[in-house]
């Protein structure tokens, strides 16, 4: 079977991994890249030998010769460029976070089903393999019924070098980094129906909350927090580590620092090192991150062929957007939000 060709917009900090995942894939490879800065261009078609090269994602589409593309742009240009790769009938791929707001996602969802193109949300913490052998251990009843959890992200580590507009945005956390835990506590507990959150800036040279604690009431019953914050010097750093508690009927899970996994019950007491695979082009401490890349891009390609809703679809991961909306209206509304208010 011939690979199937992709174009990728916006060769910025990040999607130097997504092009390194692409040029590891098994079926697909990038023919074309884009980015309104020819610097930026040049700098990754050059690492890359890409030789196909737009700075207009217009012109891109009107010259075609690819099978999907994937959009690793900032939010403000998401739904722009979902809409026009919908109108060309591409396949989509969309970094989080998904949209600027609510009504912009759902628009791009339906904008890609008006046009029969599948659109995967770039969601790729749940994706990481801790994060994965814990849900294993979960499905395979070895805590029991699961009756509470936490997914907490606690670190001091300078984002704002490598992502300056972090440091401008009236969002931050939640938007930027929470939305990947709540995705997980979405991925572990289930589909959320309300949460209470409160939020704090710590950091004075910064527009947005660096700090946010949430308190999640999942369908199925089970309570969890999600609990970020870039404001948390620790002595051992521990970016870009989801530490995760979980509580069943049986026993308990824990996922620490260091990428330990312990599973606790009557019957069995094991920890595992689940610390992921470091890739011939990953670096520490990004590591974690670069390889759920890799994997995530890899589900997209086997979907594609199979015909298969990715498991982060545009449609799925409106839910994970629901909860960041209602997390920063609980927030300032200070009141507990349900997610029929987005949904
Ligand atoms: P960046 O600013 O470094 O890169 C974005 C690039 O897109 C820039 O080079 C810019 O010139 C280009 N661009 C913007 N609009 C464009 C348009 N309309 N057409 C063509 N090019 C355009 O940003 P980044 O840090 O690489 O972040 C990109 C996205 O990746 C963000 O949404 C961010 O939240 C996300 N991100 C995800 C993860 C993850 O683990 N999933 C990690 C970091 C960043
Ligand atoms: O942008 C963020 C993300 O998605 O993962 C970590 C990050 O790079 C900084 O918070």
């Amino acid at each position: 079977m011939s690979d199937l060709k992709g174009a990728l917009i916006g060769c910025g900090f990040f999607a130097v991994n997504q092009m390194h995942g692409w040029r590891d894939a098994e079926g697909a490879r990038v023919v074309a890249i884009c980015d309104r800065d020819p610097k930026r261009l040049k700098v990754v078609g050059d690492e890359f030998g890409v030789a196909r090269r737009y700075t207009s994602a217009e012109d891109l589409f009107a010259d075609g010769g690819f099978d999907f593309v994937d959009i690793a742009t900032t939010v403000a240009s998401h739904r722009p460029l979902v809409e026009l790769a919908a109108r060309h009938g591409i396949p989509t791929i969309c970094q989080k976070p998904f949209a600027p707001t609510m009504d912009d996602a759902k628009a791009m969802v339906a904008a890609c089903a008006r046009a029969n193109v599948p659109l995967m949300i770039h969601e790729n913490f749940r994706w990481q393999s801790p994060i994965r052998a814990a849900k294993a251990a979960i499905d395979s009843g070895a805590i029991g019924e699961v009756f509470w959890g936490r997914v907490s992200f606690r670190s001091a580590y300078d984002v704002f070098s490598g992502q300056p507009y972090l440091a401008t945005g009236k969002r931050f956390i939640i938007e930027d980094l929470c939305i990947h835990a709540l995705d997980i506590a979405r991925f572990l507990f289930g589909d959320a129906m309300a949460v209470t959150a409160r939020t704090r800036r710590v950091n004075p040279d910064i527009a947005g909350e660096d700090v946010a604690t949430m308190l999640l009431d999942h369908q199925g019953g089970i309570t969890s927090v999600v609990d970020c914050s870039y404001a948390t010097k620790l002595p051992i750093e521990p970016f870009p580590e989801t530490l995760l508690e979980v509580d069943g009927s049986k026993g308990t899970l824990r996922l620490s620092q260091g990428y330990h996994l312990c599973i606790h019950s009557p019957d069995r007491m094991e920890v595992t090192d689940v610390e992921p695979r470091l890739l011939p082009w990953a670096s520490l401490p990004w590591h974690n991150i670069q390889e759920s890349v890799s994997l995530i891009q890899q589900h997209w390609i086997d979907c594609l062929r199979s015909g298969r809703e990715p498991d982060t679809s545009g449609r799925d991961n409106l839910q994970t957007f629901a909860l960041v909306e209602a997390s920063y209206r609980s927030a300032a509304e200070a009141r507990t939000v349900r997610l029929k208010e987005f949904l």
